[in-house]
């Protein structure tokens, strides 16, 4: 089955002001849709990182994809990689130069979306689910966590866009992020809650784990993540403050030694707080560092860096080689992404806790695939039997995202930028900052 065409086509989706340690999200985030057609008619899709820098990155890909064999993925691998720019030493790794184009990962992250793409045609050839070709299913609903925010009233687009709503209203402290956790719990059953964090001084968010440890009592699994605003002093204090409250603490400091040296000060203290990552660690090159020094003991992994959902199986299998936990980190997504995930998830017995998915902060009017928002219920979603992603591309749907990416303006990710003109005209990203 040869590919006879690749296309990509840039989307805007609304955002509310989200709040993190990055800034704060601007109005639209921006994704990709990409597909793929074989000789014979039969398309996949796959949703990756927008903006104008990763969309060249696919356009730049498109010679080394048509005419090849669809099965062919390792020796696509192998020449995305080939091609790739020499990577700078001294470019920065973490999450915030990925959201903004980061140049370190591309061949990675332009392979992730077409292996998911090449997998989801395959999966719709042969008719079956794509959790089918990685191995099988091992569960048949994939449990996700609330992904709590402090944020700004407001949910998201333009005055130009049609009007989006904000249910969940403010959210600056411990009072508002119950409420809001209770709303969100209340609407899609979630168990396990996650808390973004590295936005108000640590002591109030302290404060707003315990409210919610007050609130939904022992059973229900806490998680903090304030994506590397802490020392490590601080970090320790975090840690030994919430022990009893966490199921993990994730990415409390900058890069792997900072891990490792929070994890050394937890354990001096007799605390055995499990450290996650998607930050310190993420790719296949830190882990070997990372357990060496045992700066985290939880990885999220995500298909789209960790270079498909292939990958994400091989992620599984060394987890459980060192004995590290395994869970699932997000982006401002889509039903596409969405499903890619619950496929992975499915096909992965490693995966030891729920994933991370920020679905619940897109609205409706932004979901581009033909059956609607993808349902969550009692906190999981149902791995589907019918063939492919189980998704199709409502074109109409697309069209307006693609007219809303033309006229939003927005080629990249700068929360900063979204700080300085909503909050606070002086604001530096400053990791750590506590
Ligand atoms: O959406 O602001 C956000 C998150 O902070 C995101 O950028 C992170 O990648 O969800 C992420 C995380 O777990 O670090
Ligand atoms: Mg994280």
């Amino acid at each position: 089955m040869k590919i006879k065409d690749l296309k990509v086509t840039p989307v805007a989706i609304a955002d509310p002001p989200l709040r993190s340690s990055f800034g704060r999200h601007a109005p639209y985030a921006l994704r990709l849709v990409i597909e793929l057609t074989s000789e014979d008619g039969i398309t996949g899709i796959a949703e990756a990182h927008g903006g104008e820098q990763a969309l060249l990155d696919f356009h730049r890909a498109r010679d080394l994809v048509i005419g090849r064999s669809v099965f062919d993925l390792a020796r696509l691998r192998q020449d995305l990689m080939a091609r790739a720019d020499p990577v700078q030493p001294d470019e920065p790794a973490d999450d915030a130069a990925m959201a903004q184009g980061g140049r370190i990962d591309v061949p990675i992250r332009v392979f992730a979306a077409l292996e998911v793409a090449a997998l989801d045609l395959i999966a719709m050839a042969w008719e079956v689910p794509v959790c089918e070709l990685l191995g099988g299913r091992v569960r048949e609903t994939v449990p996700f966590a609330a992904y709590l925010f402090y944020k700004h009233a407001g949910g998201g687009g333009a005055e130009w866009d049609e009007p989006r709503k904000d249910p969940w209203n403010e959210a600056l402290t411990p009072e508002t992020l119950v409420a809001q956790a209770k709303q969100m719990v209340a609407e899609y059953g979630f168990k396990s809650l996650k808390l973004k964090a590295g936005v108000l001084p640590p002591e109030d968010e302290i404060a707003t784990i315990r409210a919610l440890h007050e609130a939904f009592g022992p059973d229900v699994p806490l998680r903090i993540d304030p994506n590397c605003a802490w020392t490590v002093e601080t970090s320790i204090r975090v840690g030994e403050a919430l022990a009893d409250s966490l199921e993990y603490l994730e990415d409390p400091t900058p890069t792997i030694a900072g891990m490792a040296a929070v994890r050394r000060g937890l354990l001096e203290r007799g605390i055995d707080l499990p450290l996650a990552s998607n930050m310190a660690v993420m790719s296949f090159a830190d882990a070997a560092e990372a357990v060496r020094t045992d700066a985290a003991q939880v990885i999220l992994g995500d298909h789209h860096y960790w270079g498909g959902l292939r990958a994400i199986i091989q992620l599984g299998q060394l987890c459980e080689s060192f004995g590290l936990g395994l869970s699932m980190h997000s982006n401002s997504h889509l039903g596409i992404s969405l499903m890619a995930m619950v496929h992975v998830a499915a096909a992965t017995p490693q995966l030891t806790y729920a994933c991370d998915t920020h679905y619940p902060w897109q609205d409706a009017a932004d979901e581009i695939v033909a059956s609607g928002r993808v349902p969550i219920r009692h906190g999981e979603i149902q791995v589907p039997v019918i063939p492919g992603l189980g998704v199709e591309l409502d074109r109409d749907a697309l069209a307006r995202g693609k007219e809303r990416y033309e006229k939003c303006g927005l080629r990249i990710r700068d929360d900063v930028a979204e700080m300085r003109q909503h909050v606070d005209p002086a604001w530096e990203r400053v990791i750590p900052r506590w």
